[in-house]
């Protein structure tokens, strides 16, 4: 098994991955994303980032930035993020991340970044403020997969577009520079990839007012899923429900047991239990899971120090690998300037 995983970090299967801290994780956040880091932190070379660059192109409280990055950091943390196993940062301590972001800009056709289905939406959404760096985002992304000449990015399904570019810029790079500098990455999907709001319609986003966060409590869960939206079609609770089109039951599926979905899927088809009834059953199930996670998240907020020293930690890691794939970005650019040695 050891001579096993050795080989896979031979075959350098590294991977990166992030959350902006635009504001509390969410649990789209953690079955999309953080749940599935857990599983590969053991075999794979892992890098995972607070991407705070990514959270200033929407408008946001200055004042508010550090506590986000160090609520972002516990949540990590307390989710079961080991920095013993894998690498823990803040993205714009390396500034690699946004130097590489420069070069990728020039290779990549603004039309492509036109189209992604991110940037249509955000531009809706923020209306006011279609700066540059929203429309830029996925370069920015790019950069911070291909600095680490990550193999793998284990993503919700929201961020498969910008994988896709991140991909389409590689071959670029690759084709105009006659050079292999970086691998393709690939995307690993969970089976929380695309977690609704509590809309029904939405995705759960942070910026929606549509989510239950990691550190809500039990009587917060309770209060969001209590009015949260059902099948439609079902209005009084004997009438047959439609477990496939509701949300609850999409919930259901990634936090209760076996034995639970089953008793809620026929009850609901049947009209023998209610929405309500339904619902307690999630609420208990995501308070059993999320109270260990909620308690430490409280712990490691409470100890700024050590946080602070894993982000520190994860600066100097990151750069090594960071400043060696720079190198060969300036060579294949043209960029070694010997005459200023
Ligand atoms: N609803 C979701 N379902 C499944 N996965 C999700 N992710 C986010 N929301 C869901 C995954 O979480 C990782 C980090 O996402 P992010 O916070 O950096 O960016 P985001 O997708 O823009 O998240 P939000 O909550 O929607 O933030 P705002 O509202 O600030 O834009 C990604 O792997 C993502 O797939």
């Amino acid at each position: 098994m050891a001579k096993e995983k050795e080989k896979k970090r031979e075959d350098n299967r590294r991977i990166f991955s992030g959350i902006q801290p635009s504001g509390r994780l969410h649990i789209g956040n953690y079955l999309g994303a953080i749940k599935n880091w857990l599983t590969l932190q053991d075999d794979f070379d892992c890098i995972w980032g607070i991407v705070d660059y990514h959270a200033i192109t929407v408008r946001y409280e200055p004042k508010e930035l550090e506590d986000r990055v160090i609520d972002c950091a516990a949540s990590y943390l307390a989710c079961g993020l080991d920095p013993e196993k894998s690498i823990l940062m803040l993205q714009s301590t390396v500034k690699e991340h946004t130097e590489l972001a420069w070069i990728l800009n020039t290779v990549t056709p603004v039309s492509w970044l036109e189209r992604v289905p991110t940037f249509k939406d955000k531009s809706r959404q923020h209306s006011s403020n279609v700066n540059m760096g929203l429309m830029d985002y996925p370069v920015l992304m790019a950069a911070d997969i291909l600095l680490y000449k990550a193999n793998y990015v284990p993503v919700g399904e929201d961020q498969l577009p910008h994988l896709e570019l991140s991909r389409e810029i590689v071959r670029r790079f690759n084709h105009r520079f006659k050079e292999e500098v970086f691998p393709e990455p690939k995307d690993i999907i969970s089976s929380g990839a695309n977690v609704k709001g509590l809309d029904g319609k939405n995705k759960m986003s942070k910026s929606l007012n549509n989510c239950i966060f990691l550190e809500d409590s039990k009587e917060d869960i309770w209060k969001k899923l209590s009015t949260a939206v059902t099948d439609p079609q079902r209005v009084r609770k004997n009438d047959p429900g439609r477990p496939e089109v509701c949300n609850i039951f999409s919930l259901h599926k990634l936090f209760s047991e076996e034995d639970k979905i089953e008793y809620v899927k026929k009850g609901c088809k049947a009209g023998s239990i209610g929405c309500l009834e339904c619902k307690k059953i999630l609420a208990e199930n995501i308070n059993k899971e999320l109270s260990p996670i909620r308690d430490k998240i409280n712990e490691y907020k409470n100890k700024p120090d050590y946080i602070k020293d894993i982000l520190w930690d994860g600066k100097k890691k990151s750069e090594k690998i960071a400043r060696e794939t720079m190198k060969e970005v300036y060579n294949s650019i043209g960029k070694q300037y010997k005459f200023l040695e």
